[in-house]
């Protein structure tokens, strides 16, 4: 069975509970639910792993290398400033694929610059909670049309 890793970035943890005009009501934990039952609709295996910590998270792309066949991962602030979570996934060989629950170019400017965008496959923004489930979507395609 495939394998699936989701990444939220830092923040994603307070979802549901704070900033709900922008980011809606749908917790993390509603959020995991839902990309665990498209994973068994979709018969693939998906782990989901949240930090605050950039260094936390890079070691985690590093460790999915061995087991995983492609990352889906909302780097949320850490997408307009880190360098080396971008070095992380570039020194990875398994795809990854960018989301984001606003659409992040109709936002303040410092949001419309993506670190990651060039190292990932592809980016989905603005679907809301959907956009982590377009994400999955989009990365069982690509490692079926790998395999
Ligand atoms: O739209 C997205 O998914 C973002 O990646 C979310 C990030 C933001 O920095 C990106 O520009 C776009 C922020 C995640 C923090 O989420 C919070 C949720 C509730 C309360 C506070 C922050």
């Amino acid at each position: 069975m495939k394998k699936i890793l989701v990444i939220h970035g830092p923040n994603l943890n307070m979802l549901g509970k704070r900033e709900t005009g922008i980011y809606g009501e749908t917790t993390l934990t509603d959020i995991n639910e839902a990309l665990k039952n498209l994973a068994k609709e979709l018969a693939v295996d998906v782990t989901v792993f949240q930090s605050n910590t950039e260094g936390a998270l890079i070691d985690r792309i590093h460790e999915a290398a061995v087991e995983y066949d492609a990352i889906v991962i909302n780097p949320a602030g850490y997408t307009h400033t880190s360098v080396a979570l971008r070095d992380a996934l570039a020194a990875v060989d398994i795809p990854a694929i960018e989301v984001h629950i606003s659409n992040v170019y109709k936002r303040e400017e410092f949001r419309q610059h993506s670190y990651i965008s060039a190292v990932a496959v592809g980016q989905i923004a603005g679907f809301g909670v959907n956009s982590y489930l377009l994400g999955l979507r989009a990365a069982v395609d690509l490692v079926r049309s790998k395999q």
